[in-house]
């Protein structure tokens, strides 16, 4: 069967996302893996995001995925990186990635820049393409300052982050402010996902069980990937399912949006927030969402 005969009529996404770190984006890949989903590309960001595009080339490989990983931005735009204590430095100062497992670290990927594979996406498919944005949003920053009008024509940007019931700075937003203000600036449509409602979708009990007694080639990676991730945190940190939650939404009604106006705050105290703001843009924001109904839906794709 042609790629057309197998992925017409499926919803069209790019997976942009800071795999390596929590443990979430891992989970993500692994569920859109196995998903009615044609992908045309996962475009990877933040601090070393080569090493990131090895994780992801290498993960998705394993459920049997062949589509472009681009490696894209490692800086913010215009912040300094934040090293954190316990990351280890390469040669250049950047730091490595934590979840890059020795059978990952010669794992190809392709040598596009992401920017230009999110344009090229949206080029080809106007209108029709969804952007899952699972980290901070420089590569999507980038695109739209490459070609703000080519930029327009995705069809959509489905993110984890921000926050709105709360006064918090959440994380993939504080780490690039500018970046996700200039993405917030475009007239593509924006569901938002924040960390007030992806919080409380906690990966435990049987579901966990399933997915460990997993056989498949891509639950072992992701396995492997978890206990690191466990370990590194001395099994203090729960397993929150916040990024697989958010591409959850393109595939049920998992999680309740409600209209709103937001802008982004880039100064001072404000920085990193996403603020209601009667000026702001329009864009769905999750107001909340039925976690296990979506902890099952997960766990029977990652399962199969
Ligand atoms: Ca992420």
């Amino acid at each position: 069967m042609s790629e057309c005969e197998t992925t017409c009529g499926q919803q069209k996404i790019i997976i942009d996302t800071d795999i390596g770190d929590d443990i979430d984006d891992a989970f993500a890949l692994s569920m859109l893996a196995n998903c009615s989903a044609h992908i045309l590309g996962v475009t990877t960001v933040y601090k070393n995001s080569e090493e990131r595009a090895r994780i992801a080339a290498y993960l998705l490989g394993k459920w049997g995925i062949s589509c472009p990983v681009a490696a894209g931005q490692d800086y913010p735009i215009s912040e300094p990186m934040k090293v954190l204590d316990f990351e280890r430095l390469c040669s250049d100062g950047r730091p490595h990635i934590s979840q890059l497992l020795p059978e990952m670290e010669r794992t190809d990927y392709s040598g596009m820049s992401a920017a230009d594979l999110i344009l090229e996406s949206a080029r080809t498919y106007p209108g029709q393409v969804t952007l899952l944005a699972l980290g901070p949003m420089t590569n999507l920053a980038q695109a739209c300052r490459q070609n703000p009008a080519v930029f327009d024509q995705l069809g959509e940007i489905v993110m984890m982050g921000g926050s709105v019931m709360n006064d918090f700075a959440e994380w993939n937003v504080r780490c690039d402010s500018e970046a996700a203000a200039e993405v917030f600036a475009s007239n593509v449509p924006i569901r938002m996902v924040g960390v007030d409602v992806t919080f409380g979708c906690v990966l435990n009990g049987d579901n966990l069980k399933r997915i460990q007694r997993s056989p498949r080639a891509g639950a072992e990676v992701l396995r492997a990937m978890t206990q690191r991730y466990v370990g590194a945190y001395s099994g203090k940190r729960s397993l929150v399912m916040h990024d697989p939650l958010t591409a959850g939404v393109l595939f049920g009604d998992f999680v309740k949006f409600r209209k709103m106006k937001l802008r982004v705050g880039t100064q001072g105290c404000e920085r990193g927030k996403t603020l209601p703001c009667e000026t702001g843009r329009e864009c769905l924001v999750a107001e909340g969402a039925a976690y296990d109904a979506f902890l099952n839906f997960m766990t029977d794709a990652i399962v199969g």
